[in-house]
């Protein structure tokens, strides 16, 4: 157990952006399922489920915030999630429909669960019972987009495979412009690495990837 002062001013410096960050991607989670929802007819319910739960999220996290007395830093975090939502809303209107799902509901939901896991024995006690309900939540929106590119792994494999390497670049590089705030807040990022590796690599396993394919695009990321 480490101990953390939530009160010295590096820690509320850090703790600032990161909120931010958790908070923009929460925001713009509600709002793919949103458009999720309105483009799969056939799950509208269930996406529209999903995104509520997203705008839960946000202001939940808002909430850890202001337990602590700090304000989220939100102009870094909009230009960090500018490219994979705007990847995600110009694919969609091209009327594409794994990307979107591979941008949300793999590799966010993904990086969220890997992110918040790693944030739990560092959280101050009232964002970790937050943040232990969240990551339940984050694996009912994985397990949709699992079963919707398992659904659709035969046609669209290599559609799915590029995506991904193009994608988690980019999502790489949100991590890398946190990683001294991730350890200002007492998080170690290779360890958020780690977890996310190893979490999309059973993912793609589950979707319909060989072992030695999935290794592959995992390995491509970092
Ligand atoms: C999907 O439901 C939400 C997507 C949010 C993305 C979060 C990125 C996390 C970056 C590092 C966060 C550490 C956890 C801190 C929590 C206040
Ligand atoms: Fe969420
Ligand atoms: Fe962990
Ligand atoms: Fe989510």
């Amino acid at each position: 157990m480490k101990t953390i002062n939530y009160y010295s001013s590096a820690y509320r410096t850090a703790f600032s952006h990161i909120n931010g960050v958790v908070i923009m991607g929460e925001t713009h989670a509600a709002q793919h399922f949103q458009k999720l929802a309105k483009a799969i007819h056939q799950d509208h319910d269930e996406l529209m489920a999903l995104a509520a739960m997203e705008a839960r999220h946000a202001r939940d996290f808002v909430g850890c915030g202001r337990e602590l007395g700090i304000t989220a830093a939100i102009p870094m975090a909009r230009r960090l999630f500018q490219p994979l939502h705007s990847h995600f809303c110009t694919a969609l209107k091209g009327g594409c429909l794994v990307r979107p799902m591979v941008i949300q509901g793999l590799i966010i939901e993904c990086f969220a669960i890997a992110a918040y896991h790693c944030y739990l024995p560092v959280a101050d006690p009232y964002a970790k019972k937050i943040t232990a309900k969240v990551i339940d939540d984050e694996h009912l929106h994985l397990n949709y987009a699992e079963r919707w590119l398992k659904a659709n792994f035969a046609e669209q494999q290599e559609v799915i495979a590029e995506c991904c390497r193009t994608e988690l670049a980019t999502t790489m590089t949100i991590l890398k412009e946190l990683w001294q705030h991730l350890v200002a807040i007492g998080i170690d990022p290779a360890e958020v690495v780690a977890e996310f590796v190893s979490l999309f690599n059973d993912t793609l396993i589950a979707i319909g990837f060989h072992q030695n394919r999935a290794r592959a695009i995992g390995a491509a990321a970092i």
